[in-house]
């Protein structure tokens, strides 16, 4: 029912947003937008839904959204249940054979499918697929010490772009295929930094647990280029991590992606908080 009553107020605030919005809405309009959503970003079942119904407005007003997704803590909380024993290098997942079918179990089918669904619930057309699918993402080992840990060398994105024109959001398991057909298993942060680059992508999104890149006195810097970046992390300031998402955010700006945000994903609506108001969210970086 319409009321006119002490709501008054709000509503005039929303609409006076929306309003606000037109310059951001016609600036990315037909923009592809590589979102990677960790697994520490994903919080419960509401944050899952506000989310998916960003992501879902996104597509609705004319942006290509793209999810890469993560699930560590998931992965980790499977691997315990089976008993199997698994460590970190570099930040990233030693993985044999045992390690892998259980990667692959939990991405491709749990996670993804939580978020496909999330996104259906909204009214979109989310379709779950990995790095193995269409060759979208083929591999190199990237070190003999760490497995089956792959590399993206090669991504094929007519099937995204196929899926842009059906109007379906693509929702990316970071698996990749290697060479020989093996299942490698792809850092959620490297993966999306490799697809964002190859679609030649308007922005990148990092969604993490933090506010953004902080500087020595612990502020978040909203504006960053790739040489500020460069001298805060040869001086310490950027450490641990914050390593592995600016340096992904450095690789998909040399491979021809505009800008690289990394931005607290738990804060509510972030990212139409980034891409629809002056306020902006997280750090952004420019080359
Ligand atoms: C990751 C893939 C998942 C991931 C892993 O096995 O945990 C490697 O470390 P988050 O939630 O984004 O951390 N792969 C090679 O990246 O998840």
């Amino acid at each position: 029912m319409r009321k006119q009553t002490a709501m008054n107020r709000d509503w005039i605030a929303t609409a006076r947003t929306l309003s606000q919005a037109l310059p951001y809405l016609q600036r990315y309009e037909g923009a592809i937008v590589v979102v990677k959503f960790g697994g520490h970003a994903m919080g419960d079942d509401e944050a899952m839904e506000t989310f998916a119904r960003d992501i879902v407005l996104m597509r609705q007003v004319g942006v290509n959204p793209v999810i890469v997704h993560g699930g560590g803590p998931m992965i980790n909380e499977m691997l315990e249940k089976l008993d199997i024993k698994s460590e970190f290098v570099n930040g990233k997942r030693v993985t044999d054979e045992a390690t892998v079918e259980v990667v692959e179990m939990v991405l491709s089918g749990r996670v993804n499918k939580r978020i496909v669904q999330a996104i259906s619930s909204q009214g979109g057309k989310g379709v779950g697929l990995s790095g193995k699918d269409a060759n979208l993402m083929v591999c190199d080992p990237t070190d003999p010490a760490l497995g089956l840990v792959g590399t993206p060398a090669e991504c094929d994105t007519t099937i995204l772009h196929a899926m842009f024109k059906a109007d379906i959001i693509p929702v990316i398991a970071p698996l990749g295929m290697g060479r020989n057909g093996e299942t490698f298993n792809v850092n959620g942060d490297t993966a999306a930094g490799a697809i964002a680059a190859a679609l030649k992508a308007d922005r990148l999104l990092l969604l993490t647990d933090v506010a953004g890149v902080k500087n020595a006195e612990g502020e978040v810097m909203t504006d960053l280029t790739a040489a500020q970046i460069r001298e805060m992390t040869a001086d310490g300031t950027i450490a641990g991590g914050m390593i592995p998402k600016t340096e992904t955010a450095l690789m998909a700006l040399e491979g021809g992606v505009r800008a690289a945000v990394i931005l607290d994903g738990r804060a509510p609506n972030a990212t139409l908080l980034e891409l629809f108001t002056e306020h902006g969210a997280g750090s952004i970086i420019r080359k």
